[in-house]
């Protein structure tokens, strides 16, 4: 799927947005067999565990997964985007003066032969400005683009924030 482009002109946008609604469809089927994963060997990343969080009053959402890179070269995630959000970033959790807060991340990386865990508390990416459904079980297709192995599609289960830190 050609989604991990960055989105130029508002007609690609909208264009996109319409063919991942539809693979979206096709996602909960994927979601019984467990498969919120990517083994995809050619890449070399391996994407796993992928989770969103039911959206927030303020209409935002966190991305957790695992991302786990088999090559002997190190890669970098420098984008997240779902055509279910306007907006998606890099994050990082940080503690300032005992306050615990967020700030942005131009890119995240993933060393050679080890695993980046996104996870509650940490790492995480954010998806803003939700559209479509986004119910406690629904699975969100979103788009990790990496330096060197390229975008990355992974079908995200909606979870229950509460159900968050046990479920992976
Ligand atoms: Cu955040």
């Amino acid at each position: 799927m050609a989604v991990g482009k960055r989105l130029v002109t508002p007609g690609l946008r909208l264009t996109l947005f319409v063919i991942l609604t539809a693979s979206a469809c096709t996602g909960s089927e994927a979601d019984l067999d467990g498969g919120a994963d990517n083994p995809d060997p050619r890449a070399g990343i391996v994407l796993s565990g992928a989770r969103v969080l039911a959206p927030t009053a303020a209409n935002r959402s966190s991305l957790y997964l695992t991302i786990e890179n088999g090559r002997s070269t190190a890669d970098t995630l420098q984008s997240i985007e779902t055509g279910q959000a306007e907006e998606g970033s890099l994050h990082e959790m940080t503690m300032t003066d005992g306050m615990m807060g967020m700030s942005a991340l131009e890119w995240i990386a993933v060393p050679a032969g080890s695993s980046v865990e996104l996870s509650p508390g940490g790492l995480h990416g954010m998806l803003e400005g939700l559209s479509g459904s986004w119910d406690v079980g629904d699975s969100i297709s979103v788009t990790l683009g990496f330096a060197k192995a390229g975008p990355l599609t992974v079908w995200a289960t909606v979870r229950d924030p509460a159900d968050a830190h046990a479920n992976h």
